[in-house]
């Protein structure tokens, strides 16, 4: 063994040892958070590693994790220009389903919702996963249709989905008005009970603390400013805080992405554009079900914390300004209001908005390059907190062996070239 990897492994002993002893908790239970031992190490980057992970999402962790995890490459660097989670992991309203219309999106989100379910022990961090149901809501004839056709699809695919009658919807989130004389009436809808929502700080910090403890180097504040290569391979990165050679880079860096890829003269099937969600003050737990409506772009959970979570469709426009224009939460929170009338006596406090990276299909992107040993994770779009353990689980696959695996195979760039698109705007249709 390496002496290298000695260190690793006494540090995570050590660590763990600190952090899990009963003087521990007694030490640190008077003091106010301060002397808390920090839960990843604050790493400098090396000359070289086997692998480089950019991007400091969920999905960028997960995919450092699983890759010490299981394949056992621990000698890997994950680089962040900024902090942990302060993408789009630190900024989504935290839904998780996996109700999607086709095969190869039923194989991937429901191998990520499987992953959710046991996520919390994997990491020994809670990432409080809640299964609280998710509930698709429909305003006219047409859609209802719709709706139970993808339903069909759905449990074709053995994943669970139920329509609902306006009255069991009513049942079910008493707060909801469906009075039909109302601008947005509620004529049924469909739920995935084994859906629900999950912290999304939590989450981006239970993988870098166990990726830490792999031996990972975890390196924030650092951007990565230009792609190395020779000839048709990569041969490593630059950096703000230096260059580093390795024979492997995977891109994990979502609204960002068409822009690491320019690095490389790579063109990506990106768009990138903000979307918006919006928080109000904590009240009393009122709703314990994620409610979504496609047609108004409108979707509303209520926090751990007491706040009501509300999002929107994204903006109209290609921007990096992690903000948003006000035309579009202000469409969201009228119909909200309609459907929850209860709203218009809270006061919201914070608005945000996060850069997407959509493809023509709203589908992602999990795919080698035509440059060897260049591997990009992208175009999750509006939609891919859900995803976070799949994505990272397969990405890490993709990257030890050098090939896609069967759920990873049909998210490759070659399909727009082939055409053999994956069409899920109507299931990624609320922020759509
Ligand atoms: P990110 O968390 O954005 O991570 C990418 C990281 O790369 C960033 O931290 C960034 O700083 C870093 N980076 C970029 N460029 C560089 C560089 N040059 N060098 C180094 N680092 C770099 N999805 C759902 O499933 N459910 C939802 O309810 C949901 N709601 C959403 C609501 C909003 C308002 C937003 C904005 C998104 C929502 N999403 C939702 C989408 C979801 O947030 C994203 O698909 C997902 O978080 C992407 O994760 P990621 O790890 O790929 O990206
Ligand atoms: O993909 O479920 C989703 C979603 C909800 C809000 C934003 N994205």
């Amino acid at each position: 063994m390496a002496k290298s990897d000695l260190d690793r492994g006494s540090r995570a002993f050590t660590r763990k040892l600190k952090r899990y002893s009963i003087f521990s908790i007694a030490r640190h239970a008077g003091n106010y958070h301060q002397e808390w031992q920090q839960a990843w190490s604050h790493a400098e980057p090396k000359t070289a590693y086997d692998a480089v992970i950019i991007g400091g999402g969920g999905h960028g962790l997960a995919t450092a994790y699983y890759l010490a995890n299981i394949y056992g490459m621990t000698n890997i660097a994950l680089i962040e220009k900024g902090w942990l989670g302060g993408g789009n992991t630190g900024r989504n309203t935290t839904i998780i389903r996996s109700n999607y219309m086709w095969d190869e999106s039923a194989a991937i989100y429901e191998h990520a919702l499987k992953l959710w379910e046991g996520l919390s022990q994997d990491l020994n961090f809670n990432v409080m996963f809640s299964q609280r149901g998710v509930l698709t809501i429909s305003h006219s004839e047409h859609e209802l249709r719709e709706m139970s056709r993808r339903v069909h699809a759905i449990r074709l695919n053995g994943i669970d989905s139920d329509m609902l009658s306006p009255a069991a919807i009513k049942k079910l989130v008493p707060m909801i008005n469906i009075e039909p004389n109302i601008r947005y009436p509620v004529l049924g809808g469909f739920l995935q009970k084994r859906a629900g929502t999950a912290r999304h700080d939590a989450v981006a910090w239970g993988y870098a603390r166990a990726a830490d403890e792999l031996g990972v180097d975890i390196i924030q504040n650092c951007e990565v400013v230009g792609l190395r290569r020779n000839k048709d391979k990569i041969i490593g990165i630059e950096t703000t805080k230096g260059n580093i050679k390795t024979p492997k880079v995977g891109c994990v860096v979502a609204g960002h992405s068409s822009v690491l890829a320019d690095m490389a003269n790579i063109k990506l099937p990106i768009a990138s554009r903000p979307l918006q969600a919006i928080v109000s003050e904590p009240i009393k737990p009122i709703l314990d079900t994620v409610i979504m409506s496609n047609a108004v772009h409108m979707y509303i959970s209520q926090s751990d914390k007491g706040e009501m979570v509300l999002g929107a469709g994204v903006d109209k426009y290609n921007s990096y300004a992690q903000t948003g224009s006000w035309p579009i939460p202000e469409h969201m929170v009228a119909a909200a209001v309609d459907l929850f009338p209860f709203l218009s006596q809270l006061r919201m406090l914070r608005q945000w908005g996060g850069i997407v990276d959509i493809c023509p299909d709203a589908s992602p992107i999990i795919s080698k390059t035509d440059i060897r040993g260049l591997y990009f994770n992208c175009g999750w779009g509006t939609g891919g907190f859900k995803a976070t353990p799949g994505s990272g689980h397969i990405f890490a696959d993709l990257i030890a062996n050098d090939r896609p695996n069967s759920i990873a195979l049909p998210y490759s760039l070659k399909r727009f070239e082939t055409g053999f698109l994956i069409d899920e705007h109507g299931a990624a249709g609320v922020a759509h």
